[in-house]
């Protein structure tokens, strides 16, 4: 059995949407946010604490992107993965990547800088620059989305799980109201797809099962 370590629309969503999209069997372990400081014994099962963990026998990853691209080569074959042999090889890579270092990481900073610390530690300036970071790296989607439907190879792929997945994450820090037309028309796209809402429909259940509220 896969088993996932999830917190409510966390990094752990890109596996969970990933698995749905597969349709792969799975167990949703749902924590609280963060898990570090809300269930310590989880640090037995990630020494990080960070959110995901994956556990597919011997096998435990804690990298969202990286358990997208493991679902889909080990679990495939599937389309959600580009061949090192197609076109659209480097660009796949490169969205996988790019969603993780390059839009979701300056994020975090936001979100660390205007809920996550205690009141006196706040930094609005950090939170300011960081938002505008962000919003300016999505000149590369808005770009891209001009001439085509995707991230990647011309279909949906696990690179535009990791890419959409930051563009989630803005609408919970309240970004996404600065998002520029294609990057809105990619976004209502994303969202749209079944395997999409059966994503948000299983953390749902598995928050309400476990008594706990939306994380982000
Ligand atoms: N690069 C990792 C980052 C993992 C990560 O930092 N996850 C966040 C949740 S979105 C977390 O667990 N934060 C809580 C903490 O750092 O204690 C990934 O893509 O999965």
């Amino acid at each position: 059995m896969l088993t996932l370590y999830h917190c409510f629309s966390a990094r752990s969503f890109r596996p969970l949407w990933a698995l749905e999209e597969m349709g792969l069997a799975y167990e949703l372990k749902m924590l609280p946010f963060p898990p570090r400081v809300f269930q310590k014994d989880y640090l037995s099962i990630n020494p990080l604490g960070t959110i995901p963990a994956f556990i597919d026998g011997d096998t435990m990853m804690t990298e969202s992107a990286a358990i997208c691209e493991y679902l889909a080569t080990k679990y495939g074959p599937t389309d959600l993965a580009v061949k090192p042999g197609e076109p659209g090889y480097g660009a796949y890579l490169n969205a996988l990547h790019f969603g993780e270092a390059t839009l979701t990481f300056p994020q975090t900073l936001v979100l660390r800088y205007t809920r996550l610390e205690p009141e006196e530690r706040r930094v609005p300036q950090v939170a300011d620059d960081y938002a505008k970071w962000f919003l300016g790296r999505l000149r590369a989607v808005e770009a891209r989305m001009a001439s085509q439907r995707f991230m990647a190879a011309d279909r949906f792929t696990m690179g535009d799980i990791s890419v959409a997945y930051a563009l989630m994450l803005a609408g919970s820090l309240g970004l996404d109201a600065q998002f520029t037309p294609g990057v809105v028309d990619y976004w209502n796209r994303m969202r749209a797809r079944d395997g999409y809402q059966r994503a948000m429909e299983a953390q749902t259940k598995a928050a309400k099962a476990a008594g706990l509220r939306a994380a982000l």
